[in-house]
């Protein structure tokens, strides 16, 4: 049932999380936390689908590099739903840097620094219900 109110995020495993076996973490920590799932798939992202998804990176530094990594492998794509899930899922994963990440969250629980500053930080979480929206629909067309 939906709950009055509720809204969806995007959450990503990246390669590297799915590629330590962490995916059963993330969903375990999301579904404890008592969100709900709507869909999920795993899928190796093509450079066309990262360049919208990142479309606020585009042309930085770190860019070409992060996109590299995110089509290294498979990726856990989740669409989860719930009152300020948006929200949650970003405290719930913690800080961008693994390094700096809080203990107690996904980054700073299950994430580190392999020499590539925080490239590699296990999740992705929508950061605002507008850009969930626009995720969701690339990610996942046929929910729009
Ligand atoms: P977020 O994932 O916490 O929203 P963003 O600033 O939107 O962080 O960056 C998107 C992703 O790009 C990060 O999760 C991380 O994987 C990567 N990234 C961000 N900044 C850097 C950087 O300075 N070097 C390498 N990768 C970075
Ligand atoms: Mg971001």
């Amino acid at each position: 049932m939906t709950e009055p109110t509720s809204e969806r995020t995007l959450i990503l495993v990246k390669p590297d999380g799915v590629q330590r076996g962490l995916c059963g973490e993330v969903l375990r920590r999301v579904e404890a936390k008592g969100y709900t799932m709507v869909a999920v798939r795993l899928l190796i992202p093509n450079r066309d689908l990262l360049a919208q998804h990142y479309a606020e990176h585009v042309g930085k530094g770190f860019y070409e590099s992060l996109v590299g990594f995110m089509s290294s492998g498979p990726v856990l794509a989740v669409v989860a739903e719930g009152v300020r899930v948006v929200e949650g899922f970003r405290s719930l994963a913690g800080a961008t840097d693994p390094t700096a990440a809080a203990p107690g969250t996904i980054r700073g629980d299950l994430a580190r620094d392999w020499g590539n500053g925080p490239q590699e930080n296990v999740v992705h979480g929508s950061d605002s219900p507008a850009s969930a929206a626009r995720e969701i629909a690339l990610w996942f067309p046929e929910l729009a």
